[in-house]
């Protein structure tokens, strides 16, 4: 019987993902929970080594089936070794990315059947879903223009802009499906008024 709150944060590059991850971990901890952060694809040593498969640049394309099985197979091992152990011993989750990541990069990004991708969610998680995700949203100019400093940008990274369009309206038609879960943050906002309105959404889980 899992104990512990698994909390998701998702949306565009450069967005705040990681920046708010120890925001929510430092917050959670100053309320005297045990947290643990981790990260997608990636999260063990093996999924870890899937996600420098997924993202290192390379002579040979990457078929959207091979991409798409790697993110669930790293999935299926981040699941078995760090999730759901920690849950059960009642530690809290925050994890950069999950399920919804594959929704819009690989369903809306890449245009692949949606039908596919619920196949192997159920497959892969059975019912199980973050408690809470926090998708921080911004037009993508803003997302260019925090990423654009960066040296070596990953396979992703170097995709055109109505990927990144597309990857955005994907993560909004999840937030639309699921509102009880996934909670929309203006990310073109000071970091301030982000984390204020991240903590008015921790706030009832910590009730719970
Ligand atoms: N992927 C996929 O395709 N399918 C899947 O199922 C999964 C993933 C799980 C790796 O993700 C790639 O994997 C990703 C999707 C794919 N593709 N890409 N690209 P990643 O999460 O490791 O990589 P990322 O999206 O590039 O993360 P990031 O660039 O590290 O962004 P971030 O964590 O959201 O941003 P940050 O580092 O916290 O902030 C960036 C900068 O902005 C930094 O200088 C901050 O100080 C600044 N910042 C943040 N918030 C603000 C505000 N509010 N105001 C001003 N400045 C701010």
């Amino acid at each position: 019987m899992e104990s512990g709150q698994f909390i998701t944060l998702e949306g565009g590059e450069g967005l705040g993902k990681s920046t708010n991850l120890h925001f929510i971990k430092s917050f959670l901890e100053n309320q005297g929970l045990s947290v643990v952060v981790t990260r997608e694809p990636g999260g063990t040593p093996l999924a870890e080594q899937i996600r420098s498969l997924l993202l290192e640049e390379r002579a040979e394309a990457v078929a959207d089936k091979t991409e798409l099985l790697l993110m669930f197979s790293a999935r299926a091992q981040h699941l078995k070794e760090v999730i759901h152990p920690a849950l059960a011993q009642g530690q809290w989750v925050i994890s950069d990315r999950f399920t919804d990541a594959t929704y819009a990069y690989q369903g809306g990004g890449r245009q692949m059947e949606v039908s596919l991708i619920q196949q192997l969610e159920t497959w892969v998680q059975g019912l199980f879903r973050p408690d809470l995700t926090f998708l921080l949203d911004a037009p993508i100019s803003v997302s260019m223009q925090r990423v654009k400093e960066r040296l070596n940008n990953d396979r992703f990274e170097q995709e055109q802009l109505p990927f990144f369009e597309r990857v955005r309206e994907a993560y909004l038609v999840q937030a639309r499906n699921h509102p009880d879960r996934i909670q929309v943050i203006n990310a073109n906002q000071s970091l301030e008024l982000v984390q204020q309105d991240m903590v008015a959404h921790l706030l009832p889980l910590l009730q719970k």
